[in-house]
């Protein structure tokens, strides 16, 4: 200490100070020393920070959240590592989806089998209508509350009031009985609707479903398809065509939509794309003289089906029904036989109403077979139940969205299972 107030007392010399050192000359120097020394480590620490403080930060809130310490560092820490973690998963979403999407693409061509579309197509009138009928009952008893449910939720179903009255007569004998469960419900409901249907289904000309290579027609099969406005006769035309030159048939397809140029084109697309013939209307021709033509050249290219596509019309205009008549008439010049096939299209979103324009249709025309379509779009799906037993004409064909794939033959077995969510594991 004596040594530190000679070296203070030294300084004060030099400097020409007159004071005389002591002990606390010396503490206070000491402390300036200790302040300065301290100052400049902390600056020297901050200096080096910008390596160090992310490995001290980090070990730092890992050891705080570790021991359970500062919970908020944990949570904004977390937080981050979140948003971080978020945008990592949103872009995998992405990137999922957007596999998702292009495989859907894909699979949205024929990978898709004819069962799976039906069932899809059927999904409305499943989820609005016939699928309540899962609810009705859990156990496996039916009583007089569960059937008045049934016949409310059938009588919502279009299947049409007689066949609803004796549906539920036939259920009631099943009321108190054991055993029967939804299960067995849906099998009652499917054996009964399918026997109704059944004889009048038989009645369908085989070779509409599909075509035989090496069948023995010498002349084109002629097929005639009418309907109301917008009920999708071109749509099916063409899905129709492609289907049967898929199979290895020829077709040709007139084009009697005389009145709309739009109508003419929109079937082009479709013949275009299905690599099919078609024939269209000179300037001015009637439809019968469109037909005409195009079973002329049908006959000449010894094609297998001649598709005519006519007009919509209101099947309450009179005159419209006599023009129809014709074109069907003016055939019989070139085959007597034609048109062999008179296909009624009815879009299915109609319903109950349906029935009034098929009969008018069938009474001017003799309507040979129903092609159903707009099933997807709809949840009177069921609707084709009555209108077949009502004007005992077959259902041809059933669409069920507007892809090529989604129209095919009508199979009453899959089109009840499909309705009924009932056996849908066996279709294929
Ligand atoms: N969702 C769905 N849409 C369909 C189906 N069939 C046809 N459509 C659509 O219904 C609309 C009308 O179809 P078209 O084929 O033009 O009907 P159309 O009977 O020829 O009409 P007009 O010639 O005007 O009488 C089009 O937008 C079709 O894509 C189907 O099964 N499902
Ligand atoms: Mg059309």
């Amino acid at each position: 200490m004596e040594a530190l107030v000679s070296i203070i007392q030294s300084v004060y010399t030099v400097l020409g100070f007159s004071a005389e050192a002591n002990i606390g000359d010396v503490l206070g120097v000491l402390s300036i020393l200790y302040v300065f020394l301290s100052s400049m480590t902390h600056f020297v620490g901050k200096e080096e920070a910008p390596s160090g403080l992310k490995r001290d930060s980090s070990e730092d809130v890992s050891s705080k959240i570790d021991s359970g310490e500062g919970k908020d560092i944990g949570k904004l820490e977390q937080g981050v590592r979140e948003e971080v973690g978020e945008e990592d998963n949103k872009a995998d979403q992405d990137l999922k989806e957007e596999k998702i999407v292009k495989s859907a693409e894909v699979k949205d061509t024929p990978k898709v089998s004819w069962g799976q579309r039906l069932k899809r197509g059927l999904e409305r009138s499943r989820a609005e209508v016939w699928g309540k009928l899962e609810s009705v009952f859990s156990g496996n008893q039916l009583n007089d509350d569960s059937l008045e449910e049934i016949e409310e939720i059938l009588y919502g179903a279009d299947i049409g009031t007689a066949t609803v009255s004796e549906l539920i007569e036939t259920l009631q004998d099943k009321c108190g009985s054991e055993g029967f469960g939804v299960r067995e419900l849906k099998s009652f409901l499917h054996e009964f609707l399918k026997n109704k249907m059944e004889p009048i289904q038989k009645n369908l000309d085989g070779s509409l479903a599909s075509f035989e290579v090496n069948s023995t027609e010498n002349k084109p099969k002629v097929i005639m398809v009418v309907g109301v406005n917008g009920a999708g006769k071109t749509t099916t035309i063409g899905k129709l065509a492609t289907k049967l030159k898929n199979q290895g048939a020829k077709v040709v397809v007139g084009a009697c939509d005389t009145f709309r140029a739009a109508a003419v084109d929109q079937l082009q697309v479709w013949c275009d794309r299905a690599e099919v013939e078609m024939v269209r209307a000179k300037e001015g021709s009637a439809p019968s003289g469109v037909g005409y033509q195009a079973l002329e050249k049908a006959i000449n290219l010894k094609a297998d089906y001649c598709i005519l596509d006519t007009a919509g019309r209101l099947h309450t205009k009179g005159n419209l029904m006599d023009e129809l008549k014709k074109s069907g008439d003016v055939l019989k010049k070139l085959d007597s036989a034609a048109p062999h096939q008179t296909l009624l299209v009815l879009d299915a979103i109609t319903g109950q109403n349906a029935l009034r324009q098929a009969e008018e249709f069938h009474k001017a025309l003799g309507v040979s077979g129903l092609i159903f379509t707009k099933c997807d779009g709809s949840s009177k799906g069921g609707s084709a139940i009555s209108i077949v037993q009502s004007l005992k004409v077959p259902i041809a064909f059933i669409g069920v969205g507007e892809s090529v794939e989604d129209l095919n033959h009508f199979d009453l077995d899959d089109y009840l299972k499909a309705l009924l969510n009932n056996g849908q594991e066996e279709m294929s």
